[in-house]
């Protein structure tokens, strides 16, 4: 079995050396694990300052339905040296037939210490109705906090990645808003993909200092004489005990020390007595870029960023509908009317004028306590009511006229209809008897 890392064959050039414009999908890689069918790599690849690796649980058979013939590697080890080195990884479920098998969960295992770079993807997820979409989410939630530990709970993006028509359509705007947030999630990558780097370097550092405090160790008990045999073994097997005593000695946490069992099998192939001994001087430097250096280099990188903003990914999903009628939440909403002459709120204005009429208005307008009796029957929490108030009364004399209140009617209609309030008052929404005197203000 070949166990180098697949670098040069599989990804051509390393991701720092290539240098691209905008997003675009470069390579695309079909892995099998030992002997089961295969998962599916897709990798997102851009302006070699980040790369996301995709993996769907999906299993494809190889020609005729046989089991695939080119099992050269160890599909775990393939995981884990392009989980090293993305900035993103997206586990694909399909909502239908929701399945994490045995060899799923190693791959995911394979990812361990990156957890905080797995988003989920609960995909063709209008291929069930609301109820079962709830079951099979929960369930995902359950399965994935057995094998993924993350201090936050796990973000999953429920959705109908695909470009077919919906089979399911009660979702609709619940799949838009998740695509919408998952492509801003990508877009940004390329913003923290210096301080990912950064903190690899950390990584690295603490790693090598550990890697050199074992190494000096066992060159220090090797006897310069005879039995050197014999003491390699004796050290090897006392490896974990050896691991505790670095440990209290130079306050290390155990979580930076490699494992045991692959150290035990790496140093079979050493001469002890060939190891370096510990150069304090060179700990000493490694400490000092830790703790001083590293803040610096934090520095530069938000310095770096206020002057120039990294570009955001370009291309493929991210172009299209943003400036169309079909952009997410185009003329619903608040947004409903926003491209007619008429105000939208005179539709609906005859029935709010009669309930007007009723709450006693003087000089035109409705007091605060009137308004307040009637707007609290929407059942609406006190403070999205505060809100509503704050956006309809627009002259801010803490009363409400015709079409201040017919406004805030309408706002609490939005709200009921399961759509965001805006935080301020767009201009399509101003009543027109409101419009001159704010133009005048201005
Ligand atoms: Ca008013």
């Amino acid at each position: 079995m070949d166990r180098s890392p697949p670098g040069s064959s599989v990804h051509g050039d390393s991701p720092g050396k290539s240098s691209g414009v905008g997003c675009r999908a470069l390579h695309q890689g079909i892995f099998s694990t030992q002997g089961l069918n295969l998962c599916l790599l897709h990798f997102l690849h851009w302006q070699a300052r980040s790369l996301s690796l995709w993996v769907a649980s999906e299993r494809r058979p190889g020609p005729q339905g046989t089991a695939p013939s080119f099992i050269r590697y160890d599909f775990c080890q393939v995981l884990q040296w392009f989980a090293e080195r993305v900035d993103r990884i997206i586990l694909l479920f399909d909502a239908h037939k929701l399945d994490i098998s045995d060899e799923f969960s190693e791959a995911i295992k394979a990812f361990r210490g990156q957890d905080d770079k797995i988003r989920v993807v609960l995909n063709k997820a209008d291929q069930v109705d609301t109820q079962q979409l709830m079951r099979v989410y929960g369930a995902l939630m359950w399965s994935l906090g057995k094998v993924i530990n993350t201090p936050e709970v796990l973000r999953v993006y429920i959705g109908s990645f695909w470009t077919q028509p919906l089979q399911n359509t009660d979702n609709r705007r619940l799949f838009e808003a998740e695509a919408q947030d998952l492509f801003r999630d990508i877009q940004s990558l390329p913003q923290k993909a210096a301080v990912r780097k950064l903190n690899d370097l950390i990584k690295r550092a603490r790693l090598a200092k550990v890697h050199a405090y074992i190494i000096s160790f066992l060159k220090k008990e090797m006897p310069s004489m005879f039995g050197k045999e014999n003491k390699k073994r004796e050290l090897i097997s006392r490896l974990p005990e050896i691991y505790i005593q670095l440990q209290r000695e130079y306050h290390i946490s155990a979580g930076d020390f490699p494992k045991v069992k692959a150290m035990q099998e790496k140093l079979e192939n050493y001469d002890f007595t060939k190891f370096h001994s510990l150069k304090p001087k060179l700990i000493e430097a490694v400490d000092n870029m830790l703790t001083n250096k590293i803040s610096s280099l934090m520095n530069l990188i938000s310095q770096e960023e206020m002057s120039m903003p990294p570009p955001l990914v370009q291309g493929g999903a991210f172009d299209g509908t943003a400036e169309s009628p079909f952009n997410q939440g185009y003329g619903e909403g608040a947004k409903e009317g926003a491209d007619e002459e008429e105000w939208v709120v005179a539709k609906d204005k005859p029935v709010y004028d009669e309930l007007f009429y009723t709450l006693s208005p003087i000089n035109g307008k409705i007091s605060g306590i009137n308004a307040k009796k009637e707007m609290v029957t929407s059942k609406l929490p006190n403070s999205v009511l505060g809100k509503i108030w704050k956006l309809a009364d627009c002259d801010g004399d803490g009363m409400l006229d015709e079409e201040e209140f017919a406004l805030a009617k309408h706002l609490i209609k939005i709200k009921l209809s399961g759509y965001e309030l805006p935080s301020s008052l767009p201009p399509h929404l101003v009543p027109p008897s409101h419009r001159k005197s704010l133009s005048k203000a201005d």
